[in-house]
């Protein structure tokens, strides 16, 4: 079973995807994988087009591992956030074909379920804790149980992610100092409103030195988060030490990260109680399926990163492997543009808080090429860039 053609394509519906078809000498059997780098989508379509798809010629695609050794170590450069993406698109069509070769979704190649699906986490930003309550309780009477909680603060636009979407560079305002008060007390508001029982998360999104996160993570603790993600920058990740010096709230960590070794100090050590690295952004299954058999040994639970900006493809490969694993913990649901549904059939469902593949072979996902090509790529869809007061650049 031969590769004989790997097809590039940007689209974007709604969003701008990356997509991997992976053709094979057997009649009607390809594969699809998902090559989605936010803002960067360009240089990872001509890493494939130009570079990897000249080398898969020919070569037998049921060699999956060998295809993934291939391309990391045999081919020297390695690593980083476009090569890595763009292997991820190659390892997810080939998984696709194995599962459609034997006519098994891919979890069951992965050792079967484990359980009965993916407990779901919702983002339920608001501009101040009244809205984010409403919004956490029209998501509760949608069967969630597991939120995420931005809110703006005050002096400082737009914590909320949902201004990304008007798809500018921009500067936007920040200051750590109102953001510290303002997180306890967004916290304190939610638990008083809605009380115990709703699991509550917050992205901090890399924007604090490690004493600030300590005290975050401190002053967050009575409220009981369900974990604080990414609360100091990926490259000073061992500073979270400090953090767990200060309390016992649980960590996340792990979107920016693009293989094992970025992850293997912080399971290690037990820095982290969940680590949230992107299908997409690892080189695709088979390392996550390497990073949770390291985390299991660890005690720290999987939280695979599903934003939008990821294509439908990658959040079946993140739920495929949820319920394949032991050690999962929780999964990012996104809601797609509309538009996403004209190309993509077999997108993940969700009922009563689990997301749920169906049995179809492979990833379970069919992409419908005529409705892909009435939305053809939208360049200039760039996240913003945050300042302080005075001018200078702070992580977004
Ligand atoms: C965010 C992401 O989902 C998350 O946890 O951190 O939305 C992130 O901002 C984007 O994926 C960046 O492209
Ligand atoms: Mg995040």
């Amino acid at each position: 079973m031969n590769i004989t053609d790997v097809q590039v394509f940007v689209t974007c519906p709604g969003r701008n995807y990356v997509l991997v078809k992976i053709i094979t000498d057997q009649p009607g059997l390809y594969g699809w994988g998902d090559a989605t780098l936010n803002g960067r989508e360009l240089a990872v379509a001509s890493a494939l087009r130009d570079h990897i798809a000249p080398l898969l010629i020919g070569r037998d695609a049921g060699r999956i591992e060998d295809t993934w050794q291939f391309l990391f170590r045999g081919t020297y450069w390695r690593g980083g956030p476009v090569l890595m993406t763009a292997l991820a698109g190659i390892d997810l069509a080939l998984w696709d074909i194995k599962g459609k070769q034997a006519g098994l979704p891919v979890y069951a190649l992965l050792g079967g379920p484990t359980r009965a699906g993916a407990l779901a986490y919702r983002h339920c930003d608001g501009r101040d804790a009244a809205e984010i309550a409403d919004n956490i309780r029209a998501a509760q009477a949608a069967g969630y149980t597991v939120f995420r909680a931005q809110v703006d603060v005050p002096g400082t636009a737009h914590f909320a992610d949902a201004t990304w979407l008007d798809r500018t560079t921009y500067p936007q305002p920040f200051e750590t100092t109102p953001y510290l008060r303002a997180m306890p007390r967004l916290f304190e508001a939610l638990r008083r409103d809605l009380g115990d029982a709703p699991e509550i998360l917050h992205d901090v999104h890399e924007r604090l030195t490690p004493i600030q996160a300590a005290r975050l993570a401190a002053d967050l603790e009575p409220y009981r988060p369900f974990f604080l993600e990414d609360p100091v920058r990926p490259e000073q990740a061992t500073s979270l030490h400090l953090v767990r010096q200060h309390s016992t709230t649980p960590l996340a960590m792990g979107e920016l990260f693009h293989h094992r070794w970025d992850c293997l100090p912080l399971i290690t050590q037990q820095l982290i109680d969940f680590i949230r690295v992107d299908i997409a952004h690892i080189g695709g299954i088979s390392e996550a399926r390497k990073i949770a058999a390291i985390a299991e040994a660890y005690h720290v639970q999987m939280a695979f990163h599903g934003p939008p900006d990821v294509a439908p493809i990658t959040h079946a490969a993140n739920v495929h492997v949820d319920m394949a694993i032991a050690n999962f913990g929780v999964q990012e649901s996104s809601v797609f543009p509309p538009q996403v549904a004209e190309v993509f059939t077999g997108i993940p469902t969700l009922a009563e808080g689990l997301l749920r593949v169906s049995a179809a072979p492979g990833l379970g996902i069919e992409v419908d090429e005529a409705a892909l090509a009435r939305y053809p790529y939208q360049p200039g869809e760039y996240l913003p860039t945050l300042r302080r007061a005075d001018g200078s650049v702070q992580d977004w």
